[in-house]
């Protein structure tokens, strides 16, 4: 196409911007290298200097959906890195769309998710001199802090690098968020359209399998057969890796109780006989080997020390992580397995031979003995019928539901919304659970739910903190312009932890924790066509479940929780510094 030709069409129609001697530019260029490399989505919020980007690629047929705001976005594309196992791309206006889309690439680091986030920057000279641009942010240097890597790509000529960069820094090794910087004249700069071509790159191999040492696998097997009160821990890095089988076989073969941790449920179903969840404070006290795999000995298991653990110096650790410097990061690792879980586990499978002998009967019965109490006692607890409605009753209603229709995708954030549901929803498969994660961190809903139901198609049961809804529930107008199969339940107690704090001064102004009491959350989803309905007992919620799962229209269900069920920060009140200092 000539340049008169080109005259007159719309720069959103993705025609390449050529003369004679045809010429592309930055905006095809970036959208041509995503394409190359299979990103179907970026998830973003438009505006100066990324808007046509991404009227651009979503002409190109890359699938663009625009939210509310970036962290939201930010959120989804790193939940879209964990289920997909390619990096979910956000994509965001300078300075303040980039520090908030920095947020949720901060948090996928954080977990070991692979994500990119690209935000438009203003003019080097202008932003280097600090003169005072429009949105103007030295973006780069300050990613390069909470990124796992950060990249600026000043030359057309670069994009292809650049993305593959950014690609490969996002999934290889421990995975992580990455920043890259696209300069806003960048997208208009022009080069020959076959040098630019040419200059794209296909990743090859992004994450490429990383085997263990033959010594690390006889030392981790020693160990392991010395052992008389085993446990394997499953961390949410043996969820990401879709090895499924061989993660399942492995545990099998060994015969040894696993725990999973948060978003490792369902890996196995949590209804495998070898499963400790429900027996969690024993497994970590009294096991001697405890072998980590993919999770990691942070503040999530108590550093691998303290009460919750039995005697440090009697109990062995092996640890199977991509990372090398994960070993020895809180207490010492007897038995370090440093590789990719798959060719660790299938490594140690050809070592261990059909004969593999099972841990003592005696351990494996105290193990079943204490699921079985633990597990009677909730049953009862779970089949109440108090009004209002507490923890328990309503939870035991959705665990029913997950049972009945086990691809659903649930998401959970809060205290007590979070603690009560980890521990009494079961999954029964792999990445059908995803949470606040390692940070503990509020606002990852909306955007979790959108992205597991855009990358899956699977219906979504988002639990939710009525506090916890607060940070991304404007979402809710997305959810219902994308038609998307989400129900959101929020359980709702008037505020966070209890909806029954006192002011202990003049009382003019509500407690800190409390919110406008009996709030009517579903009516935000009405506002924008969606379902909404408000409940107040066990009976009335299954329903409501199981109308939104028929429909799969976006639904809200406010549940009206006691406002004094649950406890201050749920289950870990003893990380309040009134706690730690009480406990000195
Ligand atoms: P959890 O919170 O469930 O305990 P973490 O996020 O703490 O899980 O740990 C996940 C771990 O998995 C990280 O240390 C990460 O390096 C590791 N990991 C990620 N991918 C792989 C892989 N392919 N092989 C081995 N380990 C991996
Ligand atoms: N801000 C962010 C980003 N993350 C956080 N974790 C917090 C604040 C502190 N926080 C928690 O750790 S849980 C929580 C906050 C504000 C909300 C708890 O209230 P909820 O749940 O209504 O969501 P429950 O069921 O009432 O306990
Ligand atoms: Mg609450």
């Amino acid at each position: 196409m000539t340049v008169d030709e080109k005259k007159g069409n719309d720069i959103d129609k993705n025609e390449h911007v050529d003369d004679e001697k045809n010429l592309t530019d930055g905006f095809h260029l970036l959208i041509d290298a995503l394409k190359l490399n299979d990103i179907k989505t970026i998830y973003e919020v438009p505006g100066i200097p990324i808007t046509d980007l991404g009227r651009m690629a979503q002409s190109s047929g890359i699938r663009v959906l625009s939210f509310r705001h970036e962290q939201n976005a930010g959120n989804a594309a790193a939940i879209a890195g964990f289920l997909t196992k390619k990096p979910g791309v956000c994509l965001t206006v300078s300075a303040p769309g980039f520090l908030n889309g920095l947020t949720a690439a901060a948090n996928a680091t954080t977990n070991c998710w692979p994500m990119i986030l690209m935000s438009g920057s203003s003019e080097r000279e202008v932003v280097d001199l600090m003169q005072g641009d429009y949105e103007e942010m030295d973006q780069l240097s300050i990613a390069k802090t909470l990124c796992k890597a950060a990249y600026r790509i000043n030359k057309a000529g670069d994009i292809g690098i650049g993305v593959a960069r950014a690609i490969r820094s996002a999934v290889s090794g421990r995975p992580g968020g990455v920043y890259l910087d696209i300069p806003a004249d960048l997208l208009g700069q022009v080069i020959d359209e076959v040098e630019g071509k040419k200059s794209l790159v296909k990743v090859i191999d992004p994450a490429p399998a990383q085997r263990p040492s033959e010594q690390a696998l006889d030392r981790v097997l020693k160990v392991l057969r010395g052992a008389k009160k085993p446990l394997i821990i499953l961390g949410k890095g043996a969820a990401y890796v879709q090895s499924d089988q061989v993660v399942r076989k492995f545990v099998e073969m060994t015969g040894i109780p696993y725990l999973p941790m948060s978003m490792a449920k369902g890996l196995l179903p949590d209804d495998h006989e070898q499963s400790a969840g429900p027996a969690r404070s024993l497994v970590l006290k009294e096991s001697d080997v405890v072998m980590m795999v993919g999770a990691r000995l942070n503040w999530l298991l108590s550093h691998g020390k303290g009460k919750n653990w039995g005697d440090p110096h009697s109990t062995k650790f092996i640890q199977l992580d991509i990372d090398p410097k994960e070993m020895d990061s809180n207490i010492e690792i007897a038995a370090p397995l440093v590789g990719d879980i798959e060719s660790c586990l299938s490594g140690l499978m050809r070592h261990m031979g059909e004969n593999w002998p099972k841990p003592p009967s005696e351990w494996l019965m105290a193990v079943k003995e204490k699921k079985e109490i633990n597990i009677n006692r909730m049953a009862t607890k779970l089949k109440n019928n108090n009004v209002p409605m507490d923890f328990e009753s309503a939870l035991g209603v959705l665990k029913t539901i997950i049972k009945e229709s086990p691809d659903t995708i649930l998401v959970n954030e809060g205290a007590n919304t979070l603690d009560y549901a980890r521990s009494i929803i079961d999954l029964y498969k792999p990445r059908k659970r995803l949470d606040v994660g390692t940070w503990g961190v509020m606002g990852i809903g909306m955007g979790a739910a959108i992205a597991a139901a855009v990358e899956t198609g699977n219906q979504v049961l988002a639990v939710e903190g009525d506090s916890a809804f607060g940070f991304s529930g404007m979402e809710v107008e997305t959810i219902c312009r994308y038609k998307l199969p989400i129900c959101i339940v929020i359980f709702n107690n008037n505020g966070i932890y209890k909806g029954t704090g006192k002011n202990n001064s003049d009382g003019s102004d509500v407690a800190t924790t409390v919110f406008v009491p009996n709030s009517r959350y579903e009516l935000l989803m009405v506002a924008f066509g969606g379902e909404g309905e408000h409940v107040a007992n066990p009976d009335d919620l299954k329903e409501a479940v199981n109308k939104a799962f028929k429909s799969r229209k976006p639904t809200l269900i406010n549940v009206a929780i006691d406002p004094d069920a649950g406890k201050e920060s749920g289950n870990i009140g003893n990380l309040n510094p009134q706690s730690i200092l009480k406990n000195k």
